[in-house]
């Protein structure tokens, strides 16, 4: 049996979206969240006793990691080297690879890929299993061209592992591939990285994206964890472990029973108090995790345009941020915080949420800009004869549809697409 852990996208440096309003320590305290992830990924790999750690890329949010995340990733990588637990590390699009930006030698443990020909690595684990790890680097931000191509075909060993960071597709940025190509590989298992989302594109073999373990904004709310993965005789079996320190939520506040700013203010206080009891059993929030609530609060017309002027002008949620760093201070690590009010008018409410960017839409429906393509989606229209001499007729017939269709879709739409 080989047991192994798949982890990705971990963007060790990276910076929890939406903190501006905190001050600088605050922010500091944040920032060592994410080394406190790595602890824990790498205290279940000890535990577990796993035959290697798979990182598929983007463990570094950028091709310049601090130095001081380079130290405690290094200090992290040396605690599985005392347990003999090898690392086998690509670099993704995020930390793309320049030998000269380390600071330290990679522990001997830590094997690396180091370059964009794809590489294979062959070892032998404690039990005697026979291993093949085929993998390659970004060196670049883009790598525009599949590079399953230069996958070698299933060596003669008992178990062999692809690592890719790329996205699906036939063209695009990030090493695109089809899945058909992949599977023709005979691997056993392909450790994909990129998608922060976690992703199963398929299940035999697995081909899966375990996602990024620990969510930095709040598109991020939905994680699972690091995937830790066993095969024995073709059998792989495979569970997600949870290792973030930080859960993003969404909390909807009704203020219906409050007349005045006073009690409005006294129930949003409250909100992030309650953050532990109700959303630990509501949304899966861990014993040890802190949330990062969002707040969006309906019903809130009684109470006038002077209270939605300090909602909008974020003075209220500057407030309670800063009544959370004075706890923080007495009782870090576990305060949760409301780092974003939002007002849900009840027009929005009935609005569907797609997760299309809102450029991407608009580049969408620019083709309908083309009179060409506008008349052959309404070709009906154009070849009817009375209809035609009507539309024909009036030069702002195209402009007036779409300007329409624009607020149809406005009116009916809210769209936030998701970053990568
Ligand atoms: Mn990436």
């Amino acid at each position: 049996m080989v047991k192994f852990i798949h982890a990705a996208d971990l963007h060790l440096d990276r910076s929890f979206e939406g903190l501006v309003g905190m001050n600088r320590n605050s922010q500091m305290e944040f920032l060592k969240v994410n080394q406190k992830v790595l602890e824990n990924l790498v205290d279940i790999a000890i535990t577990e006793e796993i035959d290697c750690l798979i990182l598929a890329g983007d463990t570094f949010h950028q091709s310049r990691p601090s130095l001081r995340t380079q130290k405690h990733f290094f200090e992290q990588m040396t605690r599985l080297s005392e347990k003999q637990i090898p690392v086998f590390l690509i670099f993704g699009n995020h930390d793309y690879y320049q030998s000269d930006r380390y600071w330290f030698e990679f522990p001997e443990n830590v094997a690396l890929f180091t370059s964009e020909t794809v590489e294979t690595k062959q070892w032998v684990t404690r039990h005697g299993e026979s291993i093949a790890i085929s993998g390659f680097s970004y060196t670049n931000q883009w790598l525009q061209r599949t590079k399953v191509d230069e996958f070698p075909p299933r060596f003669q060993v008992d178990i062999h592992l692809g690592i890719y960071h790329g996205e699906l597709g036939k063209a695009g940025n990030y090493a695109p591939f089809q899945l058909a190509d992949m599977t023709q590989k005979g691997y056993d298992y392909w450790a994909l990285g990129h998608i922060h989302v976690p992703t199963e594109l398929s299940l035999q073999p697995p081909i899966i994206y375990p996602g990024t373990p620990q969510g930095h904004s709040q598109k991020e709310e939905r994680v699972a964890g690091v995937l830790l993965v066993e095969i024995q005789q073709g059998e792989v079996i495979k569970k997600a472990v949870p290792i973030a320190e930080v859960a993003w939520i969404t909390k909807e506040v009704s203020l219906k029973n409050c007349r005045t700013s006073q009690e409005a203010l006294a129930q949003m206080a409250q909100t992030d108090q309650i953050g532990h009891s109700v959303e630990s059993t509501d949304q899966g929030l861990q014993s040890n995790q802190r949330a990062l609530i969002q707040l969006k609060l309906k019903d809130f017309e009684q109470l006038g345009t002077d209270f939605q002027t300090s909602i909008e002008n974020h003075e209220v949620v500057q407030y309670l941020l800063d009544k959370t760093q004075q706890r923080m201070s007495d009782s870090y690590p576990n305060a949760s915080l409301v780092w974003s009010i939002e007002l849900v008018h009840q027009s929005d409410e009935r609005k569907i949420k797609v997760e299309t960017s809102r450029e991407l839409a608009n580049q969408l429906f620019s083709v309908y800009h083309d009179p060409e393509q506008f008349q052959q989606i309404l070709s009906e229209i154009y070849s009817h004869p009375i209809a035609h001499r009507l539309v024909a007729e009036s030069k702002e017939f195209q402009q007036e549809v779409l300007q329409k269709a624009q607020q149809q879709i406005d009116a009916d739409f809210t769209m936030g697409g998701s970053e990568i």
